[in-house]
């Protein structure tokens, strides 16, 4: 199958019932400031063209972020700090996502979450981050033409992507990497193909509001992942 195939797939899972409740409840109920809005409220695929050398994985979708708009990163706070930065690098064709139709385009790079439906407090299980995991493993084949360089924002997706990529194939050195802001680790597989993994704290308000995370920072980040990946 194709990448634009499992996109449109995984928007069609119901495989946690608590995530499937939650995601619809939120939906449904919606916040006061969206109220006339229509929300997703189903699992947001990856965004992004499918030669992605570069990829970014965060955590989940927000509850009044991408499961309103359906795109990753889309209508919060975190997203409005991530866009900027991709945007201000050249990773992006506008500083703001603000809807899965606004035109956006990203060069390069591919948006995406080990957990694909909005968690209650942001908090996946460790059962729901497992029964997730396939489908950024089939992700993750799907890109590995062109794959180079993978940017994980928070330590969440560090701990959710390594098992996946160990399990396709790629070679995870030991002791095992440990996640942190500026973390490096290079992935080999057995035909010799490397993976660069870098670590950014998260990009959200937690960490942008009290200075944990700069823009600086993030953009610095960005800008060592585009030329890794040569973008
Ligand atoms: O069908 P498509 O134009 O390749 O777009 C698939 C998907 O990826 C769509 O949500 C736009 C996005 N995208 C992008 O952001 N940047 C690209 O260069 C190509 C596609
Ligand atoms: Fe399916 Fe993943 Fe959503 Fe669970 S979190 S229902 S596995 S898309």
């Amino acid at each position: 199958s194709t990448l634009a195939e499992l996109d449109e797939a995984v928007t069609g899972c119901r495989a946690c019932p608590r995530l499937v409740s939650w995601r619809e409840r939120v939906a449904e109920e919606k916040r006061a400031a969206f109220r006339t809005q229509e929300y997703w409220g189903r699992p947001v695929p990856g965004f992004g063209p499918s030669d992605a050398s570069l990829a970014l994985v965060g955590l989940a979708p927000a509850a009044h972020g991408a499961n309103r708009t359906g795109r990753m990163f889309t209508g919060d706070r975190s997203g409005e700090v991530l866009y900027r930065a991709l945007f201000d690098v050249g990773l992006a064709s506008a500083p703001r996502s603000e809807s899965a139709d606004d035109g956006l385009r990203l060069y390069g790079t591919r948006i995406t979450a080990p957990v694909r439906c909005a968690p209650p407090a942001n908090k996946p299980t460790p059962a729901e981050r497992d029964t997730c995991s396939p489908w950024l493993a089939r992700e993750f084949e799907l890109l590995r033409p062109t794959l180079r360089v993978v940017v994980v924002l928070g330590g969440y997706g560090w701990q959710a992507l390594l098992p996946v990529l160990a399990a396709g194939d790629w070679e995870v050195p030991r002791p095992k990497p440990r996640f942190g802001h500026g973390a490096r680790a290079t992935l080999r597989d057995p035909w010799g193909a490397e993976l660069l993994l870098l670590g950014c704290y998260h990009v959200s308000q937690q960490n942008t509001f009290t200075g944990r995370l700069t823009p600086e920072m993030l953009r610095d980040v960005l800008g060592r992942a585009k030329e890794a990946a040569g973008l």
